[in-house]
Parts: structure tokens; C-alpha cells; sequence
């Protein structure tokens, strides 16, 4: 992982920034520039485009969620996969 940096789903008015073990997941298939993978978060499969840079669950694409890659320290972050800071 590129020092400083983490991967972030949109949530309202913010950004919760992905889980540990699903973060590890998500830099290694970026980096290997995969286009897409498909990752087991909180048991549903969730689809992560890469290309579009959204996320959404595979059986259900009608909900849409960005994502991106950006510094850990980000104003607007509201937790950690819907555990909320402070
Ligand atoms: N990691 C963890 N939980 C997720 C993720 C993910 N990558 N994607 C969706 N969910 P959907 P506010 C979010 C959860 O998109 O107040 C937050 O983590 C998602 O949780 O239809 O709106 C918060 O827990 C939602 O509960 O697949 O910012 C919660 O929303 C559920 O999966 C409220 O956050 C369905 O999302």
C-alpha cells in the first residue's frame, strides 16, 4: 500500500473509507489494473469499477455508490465501514 493513501466508498454528505481486509483486496486488483473485481463485503458480492469508479452490489446494480483513492486524512471522511469517527 502507497503510504498514506486508503480506498473510500460515498456515503451521505462524506466518505467512509473501506475495511482493512477489503482495502488490501481492492489496491491489490488496482494495481494489477484489473478493470473490475468482485469482493464479499458484509455478505452481499459487491461489484468495484474500477472504470467508472463505482461500487454496487451485483445482484441489485440499481444503487450505485463512488468510490476513490485518496489520502487518509481527508476532510468530509465519516468512519470506517459504517463505524462512525468521534
Ligand atoms: N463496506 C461496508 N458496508 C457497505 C459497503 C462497503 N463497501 N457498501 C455498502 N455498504 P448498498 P450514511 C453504508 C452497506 O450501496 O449515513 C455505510 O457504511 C451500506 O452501509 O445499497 O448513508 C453506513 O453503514 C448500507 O448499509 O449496497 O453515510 C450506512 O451506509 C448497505 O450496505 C449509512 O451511511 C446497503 O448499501
Amino acid at each position: 500500500f502507497d503510504e498514506g493513501y486508503q480506498w473510500y466508498y460515498e456515503g451521505v454528505n462524506g466518505w467512509w473509507q473501506y475495511d482493512a481486509r477489503t482495502s488490501l483486496d481492492l489496491e491489490a486488483h488496482h494495481k494489477k489494473g484489473d478493470r473490475s473485481c468482485e469482493l464479499l463485503i458484509a455478505g452481499f458480492v459487491y461489484v468495484i469499477d474500477f472504470e467508472n469508479m463505482v461500487q454496487f452490489q451485483q445482484r441489485d446494480r440499481s444503487k450505485k455508490r463512488r468510490i476513490k483513492r485518496d489520502l487518509i486524512n481527508i476532510p468530509g471522511k465519516k468512519g470506517v465501514a459504517g463505524l462512525k469517527i468521534g
